[in-house]
């Protein structure tokens, strides 16, 4: 494999007689590694798309590519540095924005953002707080963006109807005969399926869909949030959304999998210091309904998310990276003792809303 990934890098960088590659972060979907030229000392991130779930490689690259364009100017206009404040694709020596392997992989280069960090679990809320600002942020500069252009990268992606939809039929294939051992959690999702539609209408916006801590970049020397990563889910969502899928991952008090369910819970400081950062970042752009329906967007991504981990793992873990034995449904109890924690808190949640809501009015 190592030599195969060199042979892809020279792809992109025919000069680099001497590289080091190496597995690099966290995420749960593409192959990342982090490259280095052993002369310059020079910096990239390699990543092999996951083409089994981003079935139009094309497409997602050129959403990236016009997404990132768009926002290099916005970047500037603010007197801030594009190549550190948003994704800047490295491209093939051939011109494109990825390269396609003899096995038929997909593969891209991105500059290394330096001298900054991602986070598995928030350990300074100023840090939540930024990221936050910079998640409400990257969708301001984004609301006029020309939303019919963008490919649909993965269909009916946070359509949670659709999502239970597709957990009943991995219920009814029972692939790997695993639902007996999940009826408990079956039984969850099935009694709170009103869930997936109390969302009800809301203006379709241009979102990140993906907002979890490790997808932005905090700088190690500012403290602030520098860029917002993983572009491959940005397509017209709800804001909500982008909202709830902070909070799920953020402002739970333990890891995305953690086993020990007593240690897992919504922070209402975290909930706050969230709604805070993103609603500055927005500058007042949501209406009064989606600042209302902001704690159901958390409380619904975190159902869909636990859903989508319980689907997989009767499915036989076939979407999510899993690191261990049952990993999918550790982090599906996880994310359901998170709902359980949020549906005791649901006024604390919306009183919080509504003190930022009347702010953003300016009462
Ligand atoms: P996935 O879709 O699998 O989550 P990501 O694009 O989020 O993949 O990348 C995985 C991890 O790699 C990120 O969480 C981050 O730690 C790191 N990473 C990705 N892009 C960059 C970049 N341009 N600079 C530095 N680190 C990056
Ligand atoms: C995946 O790509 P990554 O690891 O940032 C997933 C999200 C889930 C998340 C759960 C394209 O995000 O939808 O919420 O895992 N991304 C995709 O951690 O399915
Ligand atoms: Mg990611």
């Amino acid at each position: 494999m190592d030599g195969h990934i060199k042979e892809v890098a020279l792809n992109f960088f025919p000069q680099m007689k001497k590289m080091k590659v190496e597995p690099y972060g966290n995420g749960h979907i593409n192959s990342t590694f982090l490259l280095t030229s052993e002369m310059q000392k020079e910096k990239y991130i390699l990543q092999k798309i996951n083409t089994e779930i981003f079935k139009d490689p094309k497409g997602l690259m050129e959403n990236i590519k016009n997404v990132t364009e768009y926002l290099k100017v916005k970047i500037e206009q603010n007197g801030g540095d594009p190549e550190r404040e948003t994704l800047n694709i490295i491209p093939t020596v051939e011109g494109d924005s990825y390269y396609q392997d003899s096995q038929g992989c997909c593969w891209r280069v991105y500059r290394y953002i330096d001298r900054a960090v991602c986070y598995e679990l928030v350990e300074k809320p100023e840090d939540f707080y930024e990221s936050g600002l910079a998640f409400g942020v990257f969708q301001k500069m984004l609301a006029d963006f020309p939303a019919a252009t963008l490919h649909e990268t993965i269909p009916k992606f946070h359509d949670t109807y659709s999502r239970y939809l597709d957990f009943e039929e991995a219920v009814k294939k029972d692939a790997c005969g695993r639902v007996a051992e999940v009826a408990e959690e079956i039984a969850f999702v099935r009694e709170r399926v009103a869930l997936t539609k109390k969302l009800g209408e809301l203006p379709l916006r241009v979102t990140h869909n993906d907002t979890k801590l490790n997808n932005i970049m905090i700088d190690e020397q500012t403290g602030h949030g520098i860029c917002v990563i993983d572009l491959d889910t940005v397509m017209p969502g709800l804001a909500v959304n982008d909202f709830g899928d902070s909070i799920r991952f953020g402002a739970n008090t333990a890891y995305e999998d953690e086993t020990d369910l007593s240690k897992v819970s919504c922070s209402l400081e975290l909930f706050e210091i969230y709604t805070k950062g993103f609603l500055e970042g927005l500058e007042g752009r949501l209406t009064p309904k989606e600042e209302e329906m902001l704690p159901t967007g958390a409380m619904v991504m975190t159902f869909e998310c636990g859903m989508r981990f319980l689907a997989d793992y009767i499915n036989g873990d076939v979407y999510f990276k899993i690191h261990r034995e049952k990993h999918n449904l550790d982090r599906c109890r996880c994310q359901f003792a998170l709902v359980k924690d949020m549906e005791e808190k649901e006024e604390q949640l919306n009183a919080i809303i509504r003190t930022y809501s009347r702010r953003s009015e300016g009462e």
